[in-house]
């Protein structure tokens, strides 16, 4: 009788053990979709217009708004972003739509490769 309660001890022990072990193995999930559209996308500068914040790109295609290469006018978030860059320029930039604009966040020269 006293085995008996001892042995119903370990069984019940091993089950508990056993459900911790299973909630454990929950299933990670992981993110990398999101940098998709965190992707730069390259341009050359075509014209700067400091004073009104423009700036016109022959840019390739700009993946997270789905456009196609062409030549087109940006708004720039920041006046000062423009700075240290001149037409001519390659440029690599972030591009995001808000509200009707099309607003560069971050745009910045490319090194160049020595050609
Ligand atoms: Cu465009």
């Amino acid at each position: 009788m006293k085995l008996t309660k001892i042995s119903m001890v370990i069984v019940l022990a091993a089950l508990a053990m056993q459900s911790a072990a299973a909630q454990e193995t929950h299933s990670h999930q992981h993110k990398s979709e999101e940098a998709a559209s965190d992707e730069m996308t390259t341009a050359t500068i075509r014209k700067l217009d400091i004073e009104y914040g423009k700036i016109t790109l022959k840019h390739q295609t700009i993946k997270n708004l789905g456009m196609p290469p062409m030549t087109m006018v940006f708004q720039i978030e920041d006046k000062t972003m423009l700075e240290g860059l001149a037409e001519g320029d390659s440029v690599r930039f972030k591009v995001e739509k808000k509200g009707t604009a099309l607003v560069i966040t971050t745009i910045e020269k490319m090194q160049h490769s020595g050609h």
